[in-house]
């Protein structure tokens, strides 16, 4: 389905503006990687009592979050941490409030202290309970610990837009659905797409053809057991072959790309 607006203003980039852009990021991505190993010291040395982090990861993550608009939905796991920051939807002392589990929903506004480190949210209510304008802010479902559990709702949320985009009588809700003109954009670890929910929604993906963006970070590990043992052909993206979308049909289209890991100095 094709999007009715550009993914970012096409404006011309000075050569100035461009190198500014790459320090910002890179910035972003030496940030996020200090605080997971402050975080990892931190637990190894009994302040937290678990934290699970996103090193590694975090290039991919700024560019997914170049993608993101306001309007668009995050349904993905914990190692999110950078495209959380990179949207402007967590900083680092929330990050860290969330580690030490803060109850005081100002402090860790993912949980209030009552979700694990790295379990990630936006708030679609306001302080008196009232909806939010869920266009005008990009969104995030709340994460839950099963490996695969925000895979069903990363559908759920493609299919509504897909309904919002089909049922004009619902465009007037202007503050859920831009016409269901967004995506919903899920992430997951390897290993984890050996999970039944992985593959039942990637198959109805397929099948009902929504606005659903799914990301796989193929670090090759489950914990301790490698993609070898996992994974059949040890490559998610060969075993999904079959749901390639083709001329004619329906499907999903498979892009396989580097995720270049920030290594330190
Ligand atoms: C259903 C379920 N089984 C097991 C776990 C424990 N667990 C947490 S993370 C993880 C490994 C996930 O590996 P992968 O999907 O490759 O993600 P990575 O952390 O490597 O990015 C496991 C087995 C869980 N949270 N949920």
């Amino acid at each position: 389905m094709a999007r009715t607006k550009t993914a970012t203003a096409e404006v011309q980039m000075t050569l100035d503006e461009l190198k500014e852009e790459i320090l910002r990021d890179y910035e972003l991505c030496v940030t996020s990687r200090e605080a997971s190993l402050i975080g990892r010291r931190e637990v190894l040395g009994g302040k937290a009592k678990f934290g699970i982090f996103g090193d590694g990861k975090e290039l991919a993550q700024v560019c997914m979050a170049k993608q993101f608009r306001n309007g668009d939905w995050r349904s993905g796991y914990y190692r999110d941490m950078t495209f959380m920051f990179a949207i402007g939807e967590l900083t680092v002392q929330q990050w860290f409030a969330q580690l030490y589990a803060h109850a005081d929903v100002n402090a860790d506004p993912s949980s209030a202290g009552r979700s694990m480190n790295g379990h990630f949210a936006t708030r679609s209510l306001d302080e008196n309970g009232e909806w939010k304008d869920l266009m005008a802010q990009p969104n995030s479902s709340a994460d839950i610990s099963p490996t695969a559990g925000q895979m069903p709702r990363l559908l759920g949320l493609a299919q509504a837009s897909k309904m919002f985009r089909n049922n004009p009588a619902l465009h007037g809700y202007t503050q859920f659905s831009d016409k269901g003109n967004e995506v919903a954009f899920g992430t997951i670890g390897d290993a984890s797409t050996s999970e039944g929910p992985f593959w039942e929604t990637m198959n109805a993906a397929g099948v009902l053809q929504v606005p659903m963006a799914m990301s796989v970070w193929d670090d090759g590990w489950g914990i301790s057991v490698s993609k070898a043992y996992q994974t059949t052909k040890g490559s998610i993206s060969q075993a999904l072959a079959g749901f390639q979308k083709e001329e004619g049909t329906n499907g999903i289209r498979i892009y396989k790309t580097k995720g270049l890991e920030l290594r330190r100095p």
